[in-house]
């Protein structure tokens, strides 16, 4: 690995951003760019990977084969959706077992929304149509990412988001053509998913290190503040169609700037869910290191086959 960048390298990854051209995993680039890259693609990756938990729990309890099939093959395309962007991390030279390892002790983060509980089974249509609906505003534009294998991997990342999107609101239209009963359990669950919604944008920009820097190399195309107005902008008409309140009251249109205002979410209980203490973060890893060590007999005869295989070979 090239330790001293030399000019010619320094200014062919500079070129190559300012086209607005992809990295390759193979061309050089300054090692703080890289180290971002893993840190947000890892961060990811977990995330898709702990986001199969909240809905997973519904899962015995659909409320019909088809809701049953559509969920099964929604948590599926998570599970599909953390393992491409582990290979896009692994295209920066770490491992998934040093991934892994990290996400279980802690070192590396998840998305803070997967650490509230999931009470219902509106939940699963609110996680769908919100959750999802965040996801897609933040991940199209990653989809120009300026590392290839990343901005590759967010391509089709996003066309199964948006069926994700999709069939959580056909969800909630249809409960909310059910009874008062249920129209109720919509309504209780956006506004327990709403702030937390907002809170998966990150932190305000003004409080947001890492915004600058990643902007300047092309990995991140929008600030955080730009995706979450544009999500509230997107989710109110929806809403508005679906026939529930948002629990916002300072929500409104600003003729002025053709957008709406909105209120803050609570950002202690953001950092404090980051941190660590929110709602399910003990219970979402301890869950997930269960997994990890159900899983090792497969790790290890996968391990065993390879080596036989590259051992028959040889000979
Ligand atoms: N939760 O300086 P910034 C999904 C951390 S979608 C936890 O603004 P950055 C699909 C941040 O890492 C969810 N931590 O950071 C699905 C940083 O800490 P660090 C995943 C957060 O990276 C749906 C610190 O705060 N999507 O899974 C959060 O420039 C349904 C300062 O923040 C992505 O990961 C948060 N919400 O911007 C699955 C998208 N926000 O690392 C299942 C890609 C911030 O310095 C079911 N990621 N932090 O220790 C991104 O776009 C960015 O990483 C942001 C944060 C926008 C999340």
């Amino acid at each position: 690995m090239t330790t001293v960048a030399e000019p010619a390298l320094v200014e062919h990854f500079e070129a190559t951003l300012a086209r607005h051209d992809r990295i390759e995993p193979r061309d050089w680039m300054p090692e703080a760019y890289r180290a971002t890259l893993v840190r947000q693609i890892a961060q990811h990756a977990h995330s898709e990977i702990i986001g199969m938990q909240p809905e997973g729990n519904w899962l015995t309890r659909a409320p019909s084969l088809r809701r049953k099939a559509i969920l099964l093959a929604k948590v599926q395309d998570e599970a599909g959706h953390g393992l491409y962007l582990y290979s896009a991390c692994e295209t920066l030279g770490t491992s998934r077992r040093e991934l892994t390892e990290k996400l279980l002790t802690g070192r590396q983060k998840y998305s803070s929304i997967f650490n509230y509980p999931t009470l219902s089974y509106a939940d699963v249509g609110t996680i769908g149509w919100l959750v999802d609906g965040a996801a897609i505003c933040n991940q199209v534009p990653l989809c120009r990412t300026s590392y290839g294998p990343y901005g590759r991997a967010m391509i089709r990342i996003c066309k199964e988001e948006s069926f994700h999107q999709r069939q959580g609101y056909e969800l909630l239209l249809t409960m909310m053509r059910g009874t008062d009963e249920q129209r109720a359990m919509v309504q209780e669950s956006v506004d327990r998913f709403w702030w937390p919604a907002l809170m998966m944008f990150g932190p305000p920009d003004a409080d947001s290190p890492n915004t600058g820097q990643s902007m300047a190399w092309g990995i991140k195309r929008n600030t955080n503040d730009e995706l979450r107005q544009k999500f509230v902008d997107m989710s109110v008409p929806q809403a508005e169609a679906l026939g529930v309140t948002l629990p916002d009251p300072d929500l409104r249109w600003n003729e002025e700037r053709q957008a709406h205002d909105f209120g803050q979410p609570d950002w202690d209980e953001f950092r404090a869910v980051v941190r660590g203490d929110g709602p399910c973060n003990a219970q979402r890893i301890e869950h997930r290191r269960r997994a990890h060590d159900d899983g090792a007999w497969v790790r290890a005869a996968a391990t065993a086959f390879a080596a036989r295989q590259a051992g028959e070979e040889s000979r």
